[in-house]
């Protein structure tokens, strides 16, 4: 049984590195991480389930690596007792250093297979999905993850605050880290796989809690692949995301700016789908103002409900003729009325954003600069259009390095 107890690896000394393997090889083929902190009541079902998928996948060409940091529910321990029933399953008990990322680094150091992934251990994460995961890898791509924000992918119960924040985060490094934020469509996933090779390397920073930004960050990832998945509530044990995490997400996303170069062609802008864009942009205008003057002086109704309505018809309207000619080959691939509702919704929101910050930019030209009003409220549209479809690019009608 100790045979299976990994021996915790010393303290970092500032960031890690996975080395590359030495070939020819008898170890396992794929080396799946599972860290944990406090998930005793999950980790059993979690391992057998992992345990029969794999071994009618791949036989034994497989190990499952737990890195408990010290769990005081005894994790580990459990974990040790599982390796006499489960052959393929090792286990690291870390009591110098914590972290999720650091735990799956150092699981991902101590591993012997080609392959290496990470799997949440709460449950949330369907195991099943793994076994499209290693399609895929088997088919020669550098990176599969698993994607809430696919075809076929979604999440169960999260509250309007969670998806706020969740989308709120995504924007924000596609902002701060576009060209490594915006590859992928959910660069929050932890559930992927990445070919060694494709990581060995380059020092990886063991802190924050998105292993996935390091990884596209710093490693030399050409071929992607997503497969959706439907994000499970837990039903055991808790969540251990506090404000912390955000905060350290934010430094994390600055840390990968500073190490990385700005990309060359950064401004490199789908010219004809962004005058399509503008061209469907300019068209709202003009049904905004003819259903505002139909509203308002024609028939009476008053100065508020106007505005908001003939806004609401000329938002209906770009989106219509976005969905239909602007974004049409991305949306022939999300058919079905129930993506093009969430399309038309997410649409609606990202218009609000740009409303509040055409607002902003028009105040702030105005007041703290003197710019002329007329003069302000045009850069504002400039600017918010570009904004506009930039977030529906990438966000709504999705655009990612994705290969299909
Ligand atoms: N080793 C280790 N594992 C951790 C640590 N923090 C979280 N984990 C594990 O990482 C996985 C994800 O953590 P969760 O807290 O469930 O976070 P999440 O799934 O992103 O968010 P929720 O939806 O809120 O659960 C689980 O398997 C945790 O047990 C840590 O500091 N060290
Ligand atoms: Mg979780």
């Amino acid at each position: 049984m100790t045979r299976n107890l990994l021996a915790p690896l010393a303290a970092p000394q500032g960031a890690l590195r996975i080395a590359a393997r030495s070939l020819p090889t008898t170890g396992p083929w794929l080396s799946l991480v599972i860290p944990t902190f406090k998930e005793r009541h999950n980790l059993e079902p979690l391992v057998e389930q992992l345990t029969q998928l794999l071994d009618r996948r791949l036989g034994g060409n497989y190990e499952l690596i737990v890195v408990d940091d010290d769990s005081p529910d005894g994790t580990w321990e459990l974990g040790l007792q599982l390796t006499r029933r489960y052959p393929a399953l090792r286990v690291m008990r870390r009591q110098a250093e914590s972290g999720l990322s650091s735990a799956v680094i150092r699981g991902w150091q101590v591993a012997d297979g080609q392959i290496l992934g990470v799997i949440d251990a709460d449950l949330q994460h369907p195991p099943e999905i793994l076994l499209q995961l290693l399609a895929k890898m088997q088919h020669g791509t550098d990176l599969a993850l698993a994607s809430r924000h696919v075809e076929g992918g979604g999440v169960s119960e999260w509250s309007l605050l969670r998806r706020t924040l969740s989308r709120g985060a995504q924007i924000l490094g596609l902002v701060v880290l576009p060209e490594v934020v915006g590859r992928v469509s959910d660069p929050m996933s932890g559930y992927f796989l990445v070919r060694r090779e494709a990581i060995a390397g380059p020092m990886l920073n063991p802190r924050g809690y998105k292993i996935l930004l390091e990884v596209l960050g710093r490693g030399h990832i050409q071929h992607i692949a997503e497969v959706g998945y439907v994000f499970q509530e837990r039903t055991v044990g808790e969540s251990k995301v506090s404000w912390r995490h955000y905060l350290d997400y934010l430094q994390h996303l600055l840390r990968l700016r500073l190490h990385r170069r700005l990309p060359k062609r950064r401004l490199s802008l789908p010219l004809r789908r962004f005058c399509q864009f503008a061209l469907v942009g300019f068209s709202g205008l003009l049904v905004d103002y003819s259903v505002f003057y139909l509203l308002f002086s024609q028939w009476g109704v008053g100065l508020t409900t106007s505005n908001v309505l003939s806004a609401e018809v000329a938002i209906l309207n770009n989106f219509l003729w976005n969905d239909a000619w602007t974004f049409a080959d991305l949306s022939q691939r999300q058919r079905g009325w129930q993506c093009r509702l969430q399309r038309w919704l997410k649409f609606n929101l990202i218009c609000l954003a740009g409303l509040v910050l055409n607002t902003l930019i028009v105040n702030l030209l105005f007041n703290l600069f003197g710019v002329n009003a007329y003069l302000a409220k045009l850069v504002a549209i400039a600017l918010v259009t570009l904004w506009n479809f930039g977030v529906n690019l990438k966000l709504n009608w999705r655009v990612t390095n994705v290969q299909k």
